[in-house]
């Protein structure tokens, strides 16, 4: 997402920040260009026209203009401006003290509520040890029930579902009774699909708000449909109000048009950012590590976050002990190879790092297969081997080939980069922070 933006702003910005000193001329040019970058990703051109000229307005000021290092405090600039753009702080679930907390999803068909709302369950019982239910209220598009279900289930929560042929109001309301009986922290409430804005179905999403009282109103918007979403999302803001949206898909949406409008022009913010069809790839929407990400300077806090949950401080320890012994073989590689696809798919993960953001990843495609591969590969030496892959020699080298139903090629490549891998480790636990753009290359 926001991949050509990412490549457009930086380009920009690499030329501004090469600059010993800024005169207006620079700084104006500068905004025409962030101006083009901003409407051919599909922002609304109101935003983007206020945007600008405040951007302009705090560039010109005394901070940049004729001052040191100008084009460092335009990028800081910039930063603050988008992140103010996509909402300031992160906007948060407001928690009742007396639950359960009842989270409300609207949204046109196919948005992605139904995705969502599992999505959400399951984030919730993860990071907030939540017990959690969902309410099915779409009675009438077939099979809404059945996929809630499924779904709902995989995610871990309680689904409540009376069928199709109660009045949705109703259920929903039965729902928020048995929450209450059987202790639920939260229950999430997901609706039926509106083809358009469409007064009848919007009529019962407020029938079912004053049924239940929801603390949360959640829109879903499907950041694929650009302008469009944003013009939903200023209708339902209009009939039913909501306090924050779930932006999905965001996976197919290169451009990030609505992802950058949709507060500026709704006031609320978006909370949640949905970028596949997978349960884990759902994560919290922060417009400050957002807006470095567009930057180009990384969201190293959401890798950080990501990497903590999944390693345990115990490991990290055993980790650094073998590091600095210089003991790290193929299995310790191996165990940190499923530990890393256990984050997610690796091209998310290395749009997160700086200095790979932008362009340069688009040229790169980390092909999962290749995972698979070195899994293979690994898996198909002696232990000994393992522990000190220097022991690999050609006729070795030949049978894990076999072994693993690869080349040895493969096999040769893996014990180069795996090489290099230990090098650059045993940089960083020197406290040297690797050109890991240049490794990446170099390991290709
Ligand atoms: N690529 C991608 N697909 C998604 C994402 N979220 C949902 N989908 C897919 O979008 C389709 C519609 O999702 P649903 O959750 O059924 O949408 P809905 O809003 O509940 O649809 P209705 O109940 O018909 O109104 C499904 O095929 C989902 O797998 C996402 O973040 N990325
Ligand atoms: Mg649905």
């Amino acid at each position: 997402m926001f991949d050509s933006l990412a490549e457009k702003l930086q380009a920009t910005l690499g030329d501004v920040r090469q600059r010993g000193t800024l005169t207006e001329d620079d700084v104006s040019a500068a905004m025409r260009e962030i101006r083009l970058a901003l409407l051919e990703a599909d922002v609304n051109f109101k935003v983007v026209r206020e945007f600008t000229s405040h951007l302009k307005e705090r560039c010109l000021g005394a901070e940049v203009v004729g001052r040191l290092n100008p084009g460092q405090q335009v990028v800081k600039i910039v930063g603050e401006e988008l992140t103010e753009l996509m909402g300031g702080a992160s906007g948060e679930l407001s928690f009742s003290p007396r639950p359960p907390t009842v989270v409300l999803m609207a949204g046109l068909q196919g948005s992605g509520k139904t995705t969502a709302t599992a999505k959400l369950a399951r984030y919730l019982r993860e990071e907030h040890s939540a017990s959690v239910a969902v309410a099915a209220c779409d009675v009438y598009r077939p099979a809404a029930v059945e996929q809630l279900v499924k779904v709902g289930t995989q995610a871990g929560a309680a689904v409540y579902e009376q069928g199709t042929d109660r009045d949705p109001v109703d259920i929903a309301a039965w729902a928020l009774e048995r929450a209450r009986e059987e202790g639920k922290d939260v229950l999430i409430v997901d609706t039926s699909g509106r083809l358009h804005v469409d007064e009848e179905l919007m009529a019962e999403l407020v029938r079912i708000r004053a049924a239940v009282k929801p603390h949360d109103v959640l829109l879903v918007v499907d950041a694929m449909t650009g302008q469009d979403a944003v013009n939903v999302a200023e209708h339902f803001a209009r009939a039913v109000q909501f306090d924050g949206v779930v932006m999905t898909k965001l996976d197919g949406d290169a451009r990030g048009g609505a992802a950058l409008s949709v507060k500026a022009v709704t006031g609320r913010p978006i909370m949640f950012a949905s970028t596949g069809e997978k349960l884990e790839q759902f994560e919290r929407f922060h417009p400050d590590r957002m807006a470095q990400r567009i930057l180009g300077m990384g969201d190293v806090m959401t890798l950080i976050e990501k990497a903590e949950r999944q390693f345990e401080q115990d490991d990290a320890l055993e980790l650094e002990r073998k590091l600095r012994r210089n003991q790290f073989g193929l299995d310790d590689f191996l165990a940190q190879l499923k530990t890393i696809r256990k984050m997610g798919p690796l091209t998310s993960l290395l749009g997160m790092i700086p200095g790979l953001a932008g362009h340069q990843l688009q040229n790169m495609k980390v092909d999962e297969r290749e995972l698979d591969r070195i899994q293979a590969i690994i898996l198909s030496m002696t232990p000994e081997e393992r522990k000190r892959p220097e022991l690999i020699n050609g006729s070795r080298r030949l049978r894990i080939a076999k072994g693993s139903g690869t080349t040895v090629q493969h096999v040769n490549r893996l014990v180069k980069q795996f090489g290099q891998m230990r090098k650059v480790m045993r940089q960083v636990g020197r406290g040297k922070m690797p050109d890991m753009g240049a490794l990446m290359r170099e390991a290709r």
